[in-house]
């Protein structure tokens, strides 16, 4: 029985577990770097232990100080979150191996499916579409030139040992293919240590539906539907959705029972993600499992009412998956905005501060899972996430209109956000529309100036001039109406930006 838990990541995701924790009455130890000593998740968090200095190569991904820790302070399991080490085969045996509990899957199964390769021929043999191409990768240029010319231009070169677009090259015509393999494999060899790659048929203007997958070790494998996260800047998801808007029940029960397929191909034994290409005929590709919780797991807590957290440790603690396929509905619709310290109007470099001021969205159908406090320094040590908003509504229309009025509800003075960006994203009228594929963020956001830029100046002066001195602050306000163009207010003491 899982009594004690180390949550093995930090900001919004550890904060979101440990309050999973706390509903199942389960204890838990937060572990923290030298620059993240007063960090929300440390504050909300039973116990907490410094595992080393603030980069993370020394801290958070230190296996050996992350395991000792655990180890330290009596706790039974680790859960490793999203990012760091939760994909990672080897810290996930050594946990094993202590005698601690790793909630997530066994390591046979996440090192299976972190190969692509390897993957890809599993899920061949298992009868899972998958996209057309090589079946392995190789060394030598006739291979793929023999693929290209049978399958046809367009084609991709894709990177065996790694994922996020990198070492991929799309290939028009045939005179381009030997200089794109051998530079994807010199990007390949940079990024992940192995030139190996391989060639696929080329999906024009795809998008990415992914589906929730639960597996227990009682031999139970259940879906719990489908996200649309194709809203990518960089392979980074800045938007995502549940359901679908392409979705239609025979497409979702046969992309379902491939889920289930694949989970039970790989002997996976936790939740996990099924990602899936879909093209414009709604033809569905095996892309890669992510063996881990994701970022984006609240759509589906909003729209089927299970807590896929409090799910992931239950099966940790071999129990068996509460409920059965039929059991579950999809109700409603949701949609997830991740909140990043990031200049949307400067190629979206990332922003380091202190948290001045911070409003907290709320409203009907409203969850904000937040990983900062008004004072909390946002350092450029680590991923730049500040919290997810996600917003519940009985129809699509209903969550994009409740998400763009909390979405401008959430003010976060001190550093630059992507809220500004986000909102103009859900205000594009292909958003609208539903056309929500991979290229939305090139075709549709030119990364041009927004009025972003004035507004997270503006709120940057007045906060400096509420943290200095309140007189000042009570004479600019006074005088300093005629600066503030109309979409300035004073409610008092304060500006707020009505940014619509
Ligand atoms: C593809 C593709 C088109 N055709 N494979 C991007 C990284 C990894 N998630 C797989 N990706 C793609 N693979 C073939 N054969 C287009 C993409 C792709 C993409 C996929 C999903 C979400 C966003 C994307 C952005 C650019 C390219």
């Amino acid at each position: 029985m899982i009594k004690k838990i180390l949550i093995a990541n930090r900001s919004e995701i550890a904060c979101r577990i440990i309050r999973a924790c706390k509903e199942m009455g389960i204890r838990t130890v937060a572990i923290y770097s030298e620059v993240d000593s007063d960090a929300l998740h440390v504050l909300s968090a039973d116990e907490s232990i410094c595992i080393g200095p603030a980069p993370a190569l020394q801290s958070y991904l230190n296996q050996e100080a992350v395991l000792n820790a655990a180890i330290s302070t009596g706790c039974d399991a680790i859960h490793p979150g999203y990012g760091f080490l939760a994909e990672n085969s080897e810290f996930n045996r050594k946990v094993r191996d202590a005698g601690l509990i790793f909630i997530g899957p066994d390591p046979e199964s996440m090192e299976l499916l972190g190969s692509k390769v390897a993957s890809r021929q599993l899920m061949i043999k298992s009868g899972v579409p998958v996209i057309p191409g090589m079946k392995t990768s190789s060394m030598n240029i006739e291979d793929f030139e023999k693929t290209a010319n049978e399958m046809g231009f367009p084609v991709l070169i894709k990177a065996s040992a790694g994922g996020g677009g990198k070492g991929m090259r799309v290939v028009h015509q045939k005179e381009k293919l030997k200089e794109a393999v051998e530079s994807a494999m010199r990007e390949s060899k940079s990024a992940f240590g192995s030139e190996e790659v391989y060639l696929e048929k080329y999906i024009e203007s795809p998008r990415h539906v992914e589906f929730q997958i639960a597996a227990d070790h009682h031999g139970n494998v259940i879906y719990l539907f489908e996200r649309e996260c194709s809203i990518q800047r960089r392979h980074q998801k800045i938007i995502e959705e549940a359901p679908s808007p392409i979705m239609d029940p025979d497409l979702q029960k046969r992309m379902g029972e491939t889920a289930i397929k694949v989970a039970k191909a790989a002997n996976y034994d936790s939740v996990g993600t099924v990602e899936f290409l879909v093209d414009k005929n709604k033809n569905f590709y095996f892309l890669e499992v992510n063996a881990r919780i994701q970022v984006e797991h609240p759509v589906t807590e909003m729209t089927t009412g299970i807590d896929l957290v409090k799910l992931q440790i239950a099966i940790a603690n071999d129990e068996k998956i509460p409920f059965n396929q039929e059991e579950l509905k999809q109700n409603g619709h949701a949609i997830e905005c991740r909140i990043y310290a990031e200049d949307a109007d400067n190629k979206f470099m990332p922003s380091s501060g202190n948290i001045l001021f911070l409003k907290e969205p709320t409203g009907p159908g409203v969850r904000y899972d937040c990983g900062i406090y008004q004072g909390s320094k946002v350092s450029v040590f680590y991923d730049p996430v500040l919290a997810k908003l996600i917003v519940w509504g009985k129809d699509r229309e209903e969550a994009r209109q409740r998400m763009i009025i909390a979405l401008k509800q959430n003010i976060i003075l001190g550093v630059k956000t992507s809220i500004r960006f986000m909102i103009n994203c859900l205000e594009h009228p292909e958003f609208i529309k539903g056309n929500t594929f991979t290229n939305f963020i090139e075709n549709n956001m030119s990364e041009k100036i927004s009025r972003s830029e004035f507004i997270i100046n503006a709120s940057l002066t007045t906060a400096t001039l509420m943290s200095q001195n309140q007189k000042k602050l009570d004479k600019v306000v006074t005088e300093g109406n005629s600066i503030m163009p109309t979409p300035w207010q004073t409610i008092g003491k304060w500006e707020i930006c009505s940014t619509n």
